[in-house]
């Protein structure tokens, strides 16, 4: 087993593209971390800023890199293209309008207070996607 996913890092490192499984993978595991409280299957607008608030350990209402890794993880594979993208104004710390407004309205399709795990789904295996193609 520890082989198998040695040989998959080699692969993913060595520059070829996720494939389908992989990306809904990552889609899982995003989607677990950001839906904690109420952990209830669904994005509410609320719940993202909390964590957001929660992951500011510094409290000075930005996320930077250092602070956005102990979100994603320190394994992930995405960590920095996944912040140069949310990170719009290109200063290298997110804002909450950055890292959950701007996010929740592309994903909030129908427009309500929360997002589903079909909305989430859709929008972060595209982004995944793109940043599969885009990166290293
Ligand atoms: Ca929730
Ligand atoms: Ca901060
Ligand atoms: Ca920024």
């Amino acid at each position: 087993m520890k082989l198998l996913v040695f040989v998959s890092l080699a692969v993913i490192v060595s520059g070829q593209y996720l494939n389908t499984h992989e990306i809904q993978q990552i889609v899982d595991s995003g989607f677990l971390g950001l839906d904690v409280n109420p952990k209830d299957n669904l994005l509410e607008y609320e719940e993202l800023v909390t964590l957001f608030n929660q992951k500011d350990v510094d409290g000075d209402g930005l996320l930077s890199l250092t602070e956005f890794e102990a979100h994603v993880g320190a394994d992930f594979l995405f960590t920095v293209p996944l912040f140069n993208y949310f990170d719009g104004d290109k200063n290298q710390m997110l804002s909450v309008r950055e890292f959950v407004d701007i996010p929740f309205n592309e994903m909030n399709t129908n427009g309500d207070s929360q997002v589903t795990r079909h909305e989430f789904d859709h929008y972060y295996t595209q982004l995944i996607h793109h940043l599969d193609q885009h990166h290293g």
